[in-house]
């Protein structure tokens, strides 16, 4: 399999190349599961300071990131990978599972990561084909988002996690949050662990984490719920889990 290939433009390349220095993803790079090039911008200056900013027309605070130097990298990286431009900023469609699943069926992906206060207009009229958004809050730069994006995109890869199946058996596996975890020792600080995780019976088991799962998500993200279908049978798990909760906050 030829490996997915991320070319980022980038100011900061080093940030970049950490996010393939450990864990699963520096181990999809080892396995050629995924191929990873920056393109800085900087490289692509051609004046004695090798400028890369500069003030923004109508005035205002802080620069804004040169359009030429931009277009070259931009157009460097294309003649390796003919994939989609994504811009990673505040303004773009926000990233979740169902979009980074999307992105995992792409055999390039180019991530343009901006900086300052953003870049020229209209470099994303003539290259950028998606912006996306990792969540609604200001970074100092793109960076941290295409790390996100490439993290998330990346464990999904045929041949990333140690298990076939443990990416699909996630949180978010098919839109709910996940069921607690837990490990030894038996008993930590008073608390202990549920009766039925060292019953044996894999069946209840199955039950008791699909339960865990609604409740928590009917808990703490009821928009995530109101997305998603419920079979009978998860109907009757999440009624069960709201009416024990209602017994155990209502005083009786
Ligand atoms: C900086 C700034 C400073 C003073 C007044 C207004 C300002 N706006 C910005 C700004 O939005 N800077 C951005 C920094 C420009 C584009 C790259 N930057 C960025 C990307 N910040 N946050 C992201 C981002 C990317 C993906 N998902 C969430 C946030």
């Amino acid at each position: 399999m030829m490996p997915m290939r991320f070319d980022v433009i980038t100011l900061f390349p080093e940030l970049v190349a950490s996010v393939v220095s450990g864990g699963v993803t520096g181990r999809a790079m080892e396995r050629s599961i995924i191929g990873l090039k920056s393109w800085n911008p900087r490289d692509f200056s051609t004046d004695v300071h090798r400028t890369v900013d500069d003030r923004p027309y109508g005035g205002g605070p802080g620069m804004v990131m040169k359009a030429d130097c931009l277009l070259q990298a931009i157009r460097a990286a294309r003649q390796e990978n003919p994939g989609k431009v994504v811009y990673l900023s505040p303004q773009g469609m926000p990233l979740n599972q169902q979009l980074v699943r999307q992105f995992a069926t792409e055999d390039n992906l180019i991530l343009l990561c901006g900086r300052y206060e953003g870049i020229d207009e209209r470099i994303i009229e003539l290259e950028v084909d998606m912006e996306c958004s990792i969540g609604d809050y200001v970074l100092s730069g793109g960076e941290l988002g295409a790390m996100v994006l490439i993290d998330a995109v990346t464990r999904l890869l045929p041949g990333t996690l140690g298990h076939d199946d443990s990416a699909a058996q996630d949180s978010f596996f098919d839109g709910l949050l996940d069921c607690p975890h837990y490990t030894r020792p038996d008993e930590l600080e008073g608390l202990s662990v549920p009766a039925v995780l060292k019953s044996g019976n894999h069946a209840d088991i199955a039950r008791w984490r699909k339960q865990q799962a609604l409740g928590r998500t009917w808990q703490r993200r009821p928009d995530l719920l109101k997305a998603r279908q419920l079979t009978v049978s998860e109907q009757a798990l999440l009624d069960d889990y709201i009416n024990e909760f209602d017994r155990s906050t209502k005083l009786h």
